[in-house]
């Protein structure tokens, strides 16, 4: 359907220093489409966190390593655990998608090996965290979100204080890098509103650079 209010919109806000978010900056229906494709080789799991507990949010990957967690605790991994092959190659159009993210929020020469690929059903959450599993932070992360809303929350670098709330449609794009980069964040609840063709859960795939 055309965005007939995507002229009202900001092509590019800078939240803070280092957090630039892309409103509708991808169609979500043409990712989720390729999103498919992956699921379809490595299905989304529930992960287990290091404490023994099951996570709400199921998970998958694509790219070179995958992020995993276990009782062994987070990493990332270049095997798949339950099936124990490679992850599914991240698709050109992925990669392009990040790379021109971070292009335009200054930036470039991004090369991401990892993609992570959340989904969120109505009563699933993220707890506040930092991603910080990866070799080095000097490059960013970015966040594409797709199907039902959601509200994110972004804190300092350090735990606890008061977050600021953002919303995340279909389509938004956020890259998270410099002085942000280790901010602590997490997503509180899903929204009832999404677009016709997902409007039952979200999914959020988050690029990373995690080898050296
Ligand atoms: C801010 N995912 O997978 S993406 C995660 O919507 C994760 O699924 C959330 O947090 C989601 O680790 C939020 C946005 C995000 C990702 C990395 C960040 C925000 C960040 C790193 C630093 C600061
Ligand atoms: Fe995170």
């Amino acid at each position: 359907m055309t965005d007939l209010f995507a002229s009202l919109r900001p092509e590019r806000e800078e939240i803070r220093e280092g957090v630039t978010l892309l409103p509708g900056f991808c169609d979500g229906q043409e990712i989720l489409n390729i999103v498919k494709e992956i699921v379809a080789v490595a299905p989304f799991r529930h992960m287990q966190t290091p404490g023994g507990r099951r996570m709400s949010v199921a998970i998958t990957n694509c790219g070179i390593v995958g992020w995993v967690s276990d009782h062994k605790g987070y990493r990332y991994s270049a095997t798949d655990p339950e099936r124990h092959r490679p992850w599914p190659e991240m698709p050109e159009e992925l990669f392009a998608l990040a790379q021109n993210a971070a292009e335009k929020s200054g930036f470039s020469g991004y090369h991401p090996d990892s993609c992570l690929i959340n989904r969120y059903i109505p009563t699933a959450s993220l707890s506040p965290h930092q991603d910080k599993d990866e070799h080095c932070f000097d490059w960013p992360i970015i966040s594409v979100s797709l199907g039902l809303s959601a509200v994110f929350q972004l804190y300092g670098n350090k735990r606890g204080g008061r977050p600021l709330n953002i919303r995340l449609d279909d389509g938004d794009t956020l890259v998270f890098g410099g002085p942000s980069r280790l901010c602590y964040h997490g997503v509180r609840k899903l929204l009832p509103d999404g677009p016709e063709i997902m409007r039952d859960c979200r999914i959020n795939l988050t690029f990373r650079r995690a080898l050296p």
